[in-house]
């Protein structure tokens, strides 16, 4: 595979294949593949020239950030590792290789301390004999609930099925190897089973700076039947899953994937006058969660702007410093 003239490894090419077709998934997961795939295309440099040495890590990380659009830690990772070897003023491309795989290691060793964090954290905020429940496939979420249930304060965990792709199946059967109570249920069952809920915890992809959540399709669904029927929303998410993006304006994009993950090509050949589509994840409004748990503490949704300025340095009005995470045109 070659991007800009340059020849991209193969293993890198094998990352960014398995995050696109989803064998590697969850915006932490993801986010730690894209940043081991920067080190490993650093190692695999073979010139001598620094000048080039960049251009080509710049390409490459390019490259494996087009991988799926909303998980906003894709980018966030790479850019962690990236801005490293622009701040660490490396003299030699030795050096810089080590840079960046000394970068791609901390980013990797950060993120899965924060998981643990949020673990502990999360935790605190279930009372004992709470019935939950979850969407998707999370890491942060089903580690939230794992570290209550070992706390003896979890009682049964209702477990949405999460179509197209299933996730949910992932989650049940974890949570069930852990000796929770797991009860699986179909994505339609929401509203059904919420009466008896009392917090439901989920992950992120992507946190706007207005507080919204960007996460599996159906999360907003799951946050608005808990509204109703008076269950928290607590959100599980790391906080390199916020968008310094929405500072600027943009708007997090929503991945729309192949109608075949939803129905075949035999039906979609019957059946010509049907469109399809397939969003694959959704905003939920900052009014519908009640607590965001990142590894920097537990926030209210509306204060996730003090998280951005505290991650990029910056005052919301100036783009100068916000540079280095965006492409400011
Ligand atoms: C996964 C999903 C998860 C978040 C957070 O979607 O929506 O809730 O990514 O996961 P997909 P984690 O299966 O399409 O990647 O807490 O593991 O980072």
């Amino acid at each position: 595979m070659e991007i800009a003239g340059y020849r991209v490894p193969l293993e890198v090419v094998r990352i960014r294949e398995d995050i696109k077709t989803m064998k590697i998934r969850g915006a932490g997961n993801i986010a730690r593949h894209g940043a081991q795939a920067i080190a490993i295309a650093a190692e695999k440099y073979s010139g001598k020239d620094l000048e080039d040495f960049k251009k080509y890590l710049k390409a490459v990380a390019d490259y494996v950030k087009s991988a799926r659009p909303t998980a906003v830690s894709l980018p966030n990772s790479i850019s962690y590792v990236m801005s490293r070897l622009e701040k660490g003023r490396p003299s030699s491309v030795e050096e810089a290789v080590e840079v960046v795989t000394r970068a791609a290691r901390e980013f990797i060793a950060y993120s899965e301390n924060a998981v643990k964090v949020i673990a502990q954290l999360g935790a605190k905020r279930i009372e004992r004999g709470d019935t939950l429940m979850t969407h998707c496939h999370s890491r942060a979420s089903v580690e939230v609930i794992i570290t209550a249930h070992r706390q003896g304060k979890v009682g049964r965990v209702y477990v949405k099925e999460t179509r197209p792709a299933l996730q949910g199946l992932i989650t049940a059967a974890e949570l069930a190897r852990e000796g929770v109570e797991v009860v699986l249920i179909p994505d339609s069952a929401v509203r059904y089973y919420m009466k008896r809920v009392d917090k439901v915890v989920v992950g992120a992809d992507a946190v706007a700076a207005n507080g919204a959540v960007i996460n599996k399709i159906g999360t907003s669904l799951v946050a608005l039947a808990a509204k109703e029927a008076r269950a928290r929303v607590y959100v599980a998410s790391e906080t390199y899953k916020f968008s310094p993006y929405t500072i600027i304006g943009e708007l997090v994009p929503i991945e729309v994937r192949e109608p075949t993950e939803i129905v075949d090509f035999a039906w979609l050949a019957e059946n010509p006058g049907v469109e399809v589509f397939n969003p694959v994840f959704d905003a939920t409004p900052p009014e519908y969660v009640d607590a965001i748990i990142t590894e920097k503490g537990v926030i209210p949704p509306q204060s996730a702007m003090l998280i951005l300025v505290e991650e990029y340095g910056v005052a919301p009005t100036s783009t100068e410093h916000l540079a280095h995470a965006v492409d400011l045109e």
